[in-house]
């Protein structure tokens, strides 16, 4: 195993001392570490992992200093734009220490979200010309070699970091007071949909909580869409579903995928017919990864959805304001909802039993029927 703060320390020792990037579980010590140690100008966690890598090349820039861009191997599709046309050696030629989660590595067994990923996870940094290194108890010895090799050429280099590799670091979460929790909003938000309503919800525990009801209700899940990757992208598949049918389509946001691809917002607003539903579950953090925090508590969310042009937006904090604003938008179409919720999930809460693809089937038969 990798010791967490001695890495870190060791990162910084060699003057690699600015982070940015979008957490991950397989990164969650180290992303941990890195917020409780580093001071609030030396951390960025920004909305998608493409922004990450533009925000270190800027740095560079100004400082020619070379910035670590931290993520999970799903966001290297978030960057590969700015890799390949920004800080590449045919382009900008800008170093930066990119620190990637192998979730999906060959033969571990991972979620089919990953799977993919996972293998083309070295094919993809090697078509691009990125050398790396599975990160291991060498860790000096890599980090010099890719010191060495990114101020020599001025070429990006990376880290990519199995499962278990880093020893435990604790984050002191500053979690917030709204009573309810994610699960119990679900749960309310599902009580009052009817048969023929459909949800496409986001990635990471929401999706998991949502089947879980839904066992647990004897419901089936067959009005359920659980879009199990494609962070950020949740609120483009419920505006394109609700385009093809008459039927009511509920969109289930977390705030970190709002954020993501937050343009979005604007064009589902804006492209809507009267069925679409957007409510965005707020717990101001990237929850499922580790609670690492996102700025939708500190921004005002209800006024950039008016902004992009849904017609009314509704805020809820409680579980009966929720429910009261829940049989309002239910009839008032182009409308939006925030709920407000504190972070925490079950210890025990499982992932879906279906596989993505029985999930495409079952709600295209029930969406046709
Ligand atoms: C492109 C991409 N980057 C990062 C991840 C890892 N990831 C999975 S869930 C998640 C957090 C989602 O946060 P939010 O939408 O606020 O929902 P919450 O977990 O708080 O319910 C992250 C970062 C991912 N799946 N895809």
């Amino acid at each position: 195993m990798v010791d967490t703060q001695v890495f870190y320390e060791y990162l910084k020792s060699k003057g690699l001392d600015f982070f940015v990037g979008v957490p991950d579980s397989l990164l969650k010590d180290l992303c941990a570490c890195i917020k409780e140690n580093s001071k609030s100008d030396e951390n960025i966690i920004t909305a998608n992992e493409g922004n990450a890598i533009a925000i270190a090349c800027g740095r560079y820039l100004s400082t020619g200093k070379i910035g670590i861009t931290y993520m999970q191997n799903s966001g290297l599709g978030n960057c590969v734009n700015p890799l390949l046309s920004l800080i590449d050696e045919d382009v900008y030629n800008i170093p930066e220490l990119l620190i990637v989660g192998y979730r999906g590595e060959p033969g571990v067994h991972d979620e089919p979200q990953h799977v993919k990923q996972g293998k083309l996870t070295l094919p993809l940094l090697e078509t691009m010309g990125i050398p790396y290194v599975i990160l291991g108890e060498d860790f000096k010895k890599q980090v010099d070699e890719a010191y060495k090799y990114m101020t020599e050429t001025k070429k990006p280099y990376a880290l990519v970091v199995k499962k278990g590799t880093f020893t435990s670091y604790k984050l002191t979460k500053k979690n917030n007071d709204y009573p309810m929790s994610r699960e119990e909003a679900l749960k309310e938000i599902i009580k009052k949909l009817n048969k023929n309503d459909f949800i496409v919800s986001t990635t990471g525990k929401t999706s998991r909580e949502i089947f879980e009801i839904r066992e647990a209700n004897k419901e089936g899940h067959g009005n359920d869409f659980l879009t199990v990757g494609s962070m950020g992208h949740t609120s483009s598949i419920a505006l394109g579903m609700s385009l093809g049918t008459k039927k009511k389509v509920y969109c289930i946001d977390g705030d970190g995928s709002f954020i993501m691809h937050m343009g979005a917002s604007a064009i589902v607003a804006n492209n809507q017919k009267n069925n679409l539903r957007y409510i965005l579950i707020n717990n101001g953090a990237h929850e499922s990864v580790g609670g690492q925090p996102t700025l939708a508590l500190d921004i005002d969310c209800k006024k950039i959805l008016e902004a992009v042009g849904f017609k009314k937006v509704y805020q809820a904090k409680s579980k009966n304001t929720l429910k009261k604003y829940l049989d309002v938008m239910k009839d008032e179409p182009k409308s939006a909802l925030i709920v407000y919720v504190h972070q925490g999930s079950r210890e025990d809460l499982g992932r879906p039993t279906k596989t993505p693809i029985e999930n495409k089937e079952a709600i295209m038969q029930k969406l046709g029927e």
